[in-house]
């Protein structure tokens, strides 16, 4: 199971010549996405040969394999991760029955919409960073880029694999689409609001990479407990690349972080924008606006799409199977949602069942919560008075609950006049957008060199020497 094939056209672990009918599909599906690629993906990439991490097995050892790879030689591919023996379904309806090797009739749009979803994020983020090699702090960074870049690309991979090998000629249309939909466009967004925002500079790539990369860490863990087995078991292998996606936001968020603090320290001053580095308070109102659309992707706090997922069997929580403090049915449990109730906001107890995307919102939440307790260390050590903290839940929400309210930070229910009078306090102002891009107009493309910005990182990839030539241009 777990070797791939890189002789074929398309490499895969799922024995893909076996079944003639779907290889051509996806065969004649292959050029269009390198058409894609090439139009939408990384610009000026061509010419660059990259220190990337392929996958060689999908077994937990050995899956990746380190090496320079020529932007236009990279080979995307179908992996799943390896069956589990006698899987079981964990919850909903069909709980205890054998798990589904192909999609049942009842459940097709439902299931076929949650595939399309994930799928149409995972091109949109590609498209979204196109630009950002141009204005790269260091080589390790863009080789980051480059290494998140051709995984979300394999990402659609995935979920094209599943649209061509069980959904018929409506999964091939859907599978089209997926590179006619574009980030931002007028006429055909992305279908979820943070995927047509922009990532125009490295302050909202770490951001983006740190928040909404996670988002799909916990949608993907939520779909890797479908009774859908091919689904589960290529979100699995998907979740692998996930983890590497989210350190990229997290050490680039504490490295902007800890350049900040020390330009403030070598310099006795409280305005790091003075010596070309990025102050806290930008910083903040990042985290602000990234936090608030990321909780959008969660779906509304009431949803019975989501319950019905669930009932169905189809969309579990996350870490389902091993969830052991109910019955994994939820007919009778209650689970607190905040809502707003008379000028503030209210925990109520409402049925389990209707609240499952906000019970992953939660586990979100905490998590991210954790990484701004790391960034604040990193202050904490430089001798600084300042915390960055995680906006109130119903902050700048576009999705559920919150839509319809003006509401602060730090949680209270405001006027829209006000709101109008603070945004910019709040959120990243056009002048903050404009100062931060004006840090990044020039790549550092000299190996070991960081730009002024951002501190190096604590440890080079895969151990090679801090001078390393991530990329190389030809
Ligand atoms: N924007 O009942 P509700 C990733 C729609 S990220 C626009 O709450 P549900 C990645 C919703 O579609 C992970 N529309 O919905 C990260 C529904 O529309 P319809 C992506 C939104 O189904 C970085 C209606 O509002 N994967 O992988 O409970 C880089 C009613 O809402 C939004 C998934 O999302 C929004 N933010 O929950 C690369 C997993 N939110 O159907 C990749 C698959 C809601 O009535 N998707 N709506 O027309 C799902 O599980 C669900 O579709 C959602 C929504 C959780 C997104
Ligand atoms: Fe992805
Ligand atoms: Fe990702």
């Amino acid at each position: 199971m777990g070797t791939i094939n890189y002789s074929e056209k398309i490499p895969n672990n799922v024995n893909l010549s076996e079944n003639r009918r779907l290889q051509r599909a996806l065969e004649a599906w292959q050029p269009a996405y390198i058409q894609w690629w090439n139009d939408l993906g990384p610009v000026k990439s061509q010419t660059q040969d990259v220190y990337l991490r392929t996958a060689i097995s999908a077994d937990s050892e050995g899956w990746a394999h380190f090496g320079h790879v020529k932007m236009p030689e990279y080979r995307w591919g179908i992996f799943l991760s390896a069956p589990e023996e006698d899987r079981r379904i964990s919850f909903g309806d069909h709980k205890g029955e054998p798990v589904w090797q192909e999609v049942p009739g009842e459940y097709r749009s439902l299931i076929r919409r949650l595939i399309v979803v994930q799928g149409d994020t995972e091109p949109a983020s590609v498209e979204q960073q196109r630009h950002l090699g141009q204005t790269c702090p260091s080589l390790y960074d863009l080789r980051n880029l480059f290494q998140v870049n051709v995984e979300e690309g394999r990402h659609l991979w995935a979920m094209v694999y599943l649209l061509h090998a069980h959904f018929g000629r409506d999964g091939r249309e859907e599978a089209d689409m997926m590179l006619e939909r574009h980030s931002g466009d007028v006429d055909k967004p992305r279908i979820l609001g943070a995927f047509n925002e922009e990532t125009p500079d490295w302050l909202s790539f770490f951001m983006f990479t740190f928040f909404t990369d996670r988002d799909g860490k916990f949608q993907l863990g939520a779909l890797a407990e479908s009774s859908f087995d091919p689904l589960a078991r290529t979100c699995r292998f998907m979740l692998k690349e996930e983890a590497h996606h989210m350190f990229v936001g997290e050490t680039g968020i504490s490295r902007v972080v800890r350049r900040s603090c020390e330009l403030m320290n070598e310099n006795k001053t409280d305005d790091p924008r003075k010596y070309g580095g990025i102050d806290l308070q930008t910083i903040q109102k990042y985290i602000n606006f990234h936090y608030s659309v990321s909780l959008d992707l969660f779906g509304a706090e009431i949803s019975t799409n989501a319950a019905n997922s669930f009932t169905a069997s189809v969309k579990g929580r996350f870490n389902e199977a091993k969830l052991t403090q109910d019955d994994h049915q939820l007919n009778d449990s209650t689970y607190p949602v905040l809502q707003a109730v008379n000028n503030s906001f209210q925990f109520v107890e409402v049925p389990a069942l209707n609240a499952i995307n906000e019970a992953l919102r939660d586990k979100y939440s905490k998590e991210c919560e954790s990484g701004v307790e790391r960034w604040n260390r990193v202050i904490e050590k430089h001798g600084i008075d300042f915390k960055l903290t995680l906006p109130h839940r119903a902050f700048h929400r576009q999705i559920g609950e919150f839509q319809d309210y003006c509401v602060s930070p730090d949680g209270r229910q405001i006027t829209e006049k006000e709101w109008d009078q603070h945004k910019n306090d709040w959120l990243p102002s056009a002048e903050d957008k404009v100062y931060v891009q004006s840090l990044m107009t020039n790549p550092v493309y000299e190996p070991g060199k960081y730009a002024n910005w951002v501190a190096p990182p604590d440890k080079t990839i895969n151990g090679v020497a801090e001078d390393f030539e991530y990329v190389r241009f030809s």
